[in-house]
């Protein structure tokens, strides 16, 4: 992997979403693998998102994260325009907290998937975790990283206590 060359792209329909997003990001930075992140709005922005998701594979990103909320239309239109994995995050809203984020990423029809995640914030760390996965199918390194991870969390289940 060239050194801080961003290969997984965390996008996000608003900057309201980053508060979610950032745990896809804190897990990225936990395994050490370059990213970036911006606001790319599916409504407010569509001529920047397809371009965006026109360019991705040329300039080296490898897997798309994209959270959005309400009538979540990014990851789709993205993973209409891109052959890149896309992971969907269904970020809560306000009135139906997240539900319909989730029917809008989960249901796409057939022939454009997009691998759709929990709502919220363990949706986001998810989904950088399976960005990590992919990327650990080619790299040793990586691999090796998230076999450690899973034996830390291991670990920590076997010695959890309870208050009786
Ligand atoms: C979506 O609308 C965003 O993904 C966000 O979750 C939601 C609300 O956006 P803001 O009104 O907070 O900008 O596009």
């Amino acid at each position: 992997m060239q050194e801080n060359k961003p290969v997984v792209a965390i996008l996000m329909g608003s900057n309201s979403d980053w508060d979610v997003m950032k745990n896809a990001a804190e897990m990225l930075q936990s395994f050490d693998v370059p990213f970036e992140a911006k606001v790319v709005s599916a409504h407010r922005m569509p001529d920047e998102m397809f371009e965006y998701a026109e360019t991705a594979r040329d300039r080296g990103i490898r897997v798309i994260i994209a959270g959005a909320g309400g009538a979540a239309h990014l990851p789709g239109m993205l993973a209409a325009k891109t052959t890149l994995p896309v992971c969907g995050v269904p970020v809560p809203s306000r009135y139906l907290k997240g539900q319909d984020s989730l029917y809008s990423i989960v249901q796409m029809p057939k022939g454009v998937p997009v691998a759709t995640f929990a709502i919220g914030e363990a949706g986001a760390a998810n989904a950088a975790l399976y960005a990590v996965q992919i990327l650990g199918t080619t790299d040793a390194v990586l691999a090796d990283k998230l076999a450690a991870f899973r034996k830390a969390q291991n670990e920590k289940a076997r010695n959890m206590t309870l208050p009786l």
